[in-house]
């Protein structure tokens, strides 16, 4: 059996990476290392096999717990543990440099220690900033880093450790860059989940701006699945650019959520802007295609039914985060109380 170490596996991304692996991969254990922050939630776990799953509460940032949990013979680091939403961090940045950026750092020590065989990070398009509108340009592998938000900053920062690691000390590294994910189970802050959250319960649903940023949109196995690939067939070094060429205007998702839930538009309520708000990612997927032999596998709307169908069994999954300490973020973040 090979072991490998994934942080953050109680997140949104990390808990489908793990299922993933779990079902298509048989020769690995995982050891699972989160520390269970607001957005890291074992609910996600639910019902894997325990029989090749060890999970592990722990901080990326805490040196020993590290050193600790990461098995000796360890094929792969895969780090998915970081503070991961852009509004949070125009609030408030520390715990964002914190958890990206040195916490990075410290398991690239722990893998260089363990003479792990690879290290794979998962990145995000934001650290390429924002592509104009309506243009014919996407993000390439060969894109500069110009991260507009303090979360995006982090996360290019967290990309240069990565870089720094392999040139000073010849860690074997990999970076992926997917752009924006859905599916089940992710933390109801973010766009998709908490639009359909608020439909569901009859709020209203808070439209920054003028509704035409621009996401692309992926469903999170086919991430995942490119994440593996990454691991297995990437090159030394190299980062791939993970996209499904499915460009959305924020707007035009929250009318079709509405729709398929059967609720009225009138629950559209346009806000103020995000303060720096990127207006387009669209990322250009070639490498990954031609050098991974990745492709997406599931559609848009196969992958938004699915994630639809998941909020509405799973409603007590939402109730019971928006019942905690998520009604103080909402008021904080909205200026309006949840029902
Ligand atoms: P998430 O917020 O749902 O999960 C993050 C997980 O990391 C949680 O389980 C949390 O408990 C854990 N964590 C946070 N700080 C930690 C620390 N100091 N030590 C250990 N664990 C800690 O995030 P997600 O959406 O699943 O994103 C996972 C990764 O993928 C992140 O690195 C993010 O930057 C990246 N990414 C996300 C998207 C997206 O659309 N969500 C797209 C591209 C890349
Ligand atoms: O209430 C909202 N209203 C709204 O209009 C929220 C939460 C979001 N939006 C808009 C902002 C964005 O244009 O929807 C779009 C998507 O917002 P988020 O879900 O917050 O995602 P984004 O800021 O694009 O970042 C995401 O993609 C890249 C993830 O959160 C990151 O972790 C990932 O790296």
């Amino acid at each position: 059996m090979k072991e490998i170490f994934v942080t953050g596996g109680a997140g949104f991304i990390g808990s489908a990476f793990i299922r993933l692996v779990l079902d298509e991969h048989p020769g690995s254990n995982i050891v699972n290392f989160d520390a269970l922050t607001y957005a890291g939630n074992l609910e996600n776990l639910e019902g894997i096999d325990d029989s090749r799953h060890t999970f592990i509460k722990g901080d990326i940032c805490g040196r020993d717990e590290v050193l600790a949990a990461m098995p000796d013979d360890c094929e792969a680091v895969f780090n998915f543990a970081a503070e991961s939403h852009v509004d949070r961090s125009i609030h408030s940045a520390d715990e964002f440099l914190r958890t990206n950026i040195i916490g990075t750092q410290i398991l690239l020590d722990a893998a260089r220690e363990k003479n792990v065989r690879r290290f794979v990070q998962v990145s995000t398009d934001e650290v390429m900033g924002s592509l104009p509108d309506e243009s014919d340009e996407f993000f390439t592998e060969s894109s500069p880093l110009q991260p507009n938000s303090p979360y995006a900053a982090s996360k290019a920062a967290a990309e240069f450790v990565v870089r720094a690691a392999r040139e000073t000390h010849g860690v074997d590294t990999v970076v992926t860059r997917c752009g924006n994910n859905y599916g089940p189970r992710q933390f109801p802050e973010k766009l998709i989940p908490l639009m359909i959250a608020n439909a569901m319960n009859d709020e209203s649903l808070p439209v920054y701006g003028d509704g035409k940023n621009v996401r692309d949109w992926i469903y999170v196995d086919d991430h995942c699945r490119a994440i593996w690939l990454a691991f297995k067939k990437g090159r030394s070094g190299e980062a791939y650019n993970i996209g499904a060429r499915n460009e959305q205007y924020n707007i035009d998702i929250v009318k079709s959520l509405l729709d398929s839930l059967g609720k009225p538009h009138s629950l559209i309520n346009y806000v103020t802007d995000r303060l720096g708000h990127d207006r387009r990612y669209a990322i250009d997927p070639a490498k990954a295609e031609t050098e991974l032999g990745w492709k997406p596998l599931t559609t848009w709307e196969q992958g938004l039914a699915k994630t639809i169908d998941w909020y509405r069994e799973n409603q007590d999954w939402v109730n019971r985060i928006r019942n905690g300490e998520y009604r103080s973020y909402y008021k904080s973040m909205y200026g309006a109380a949840l029902k």
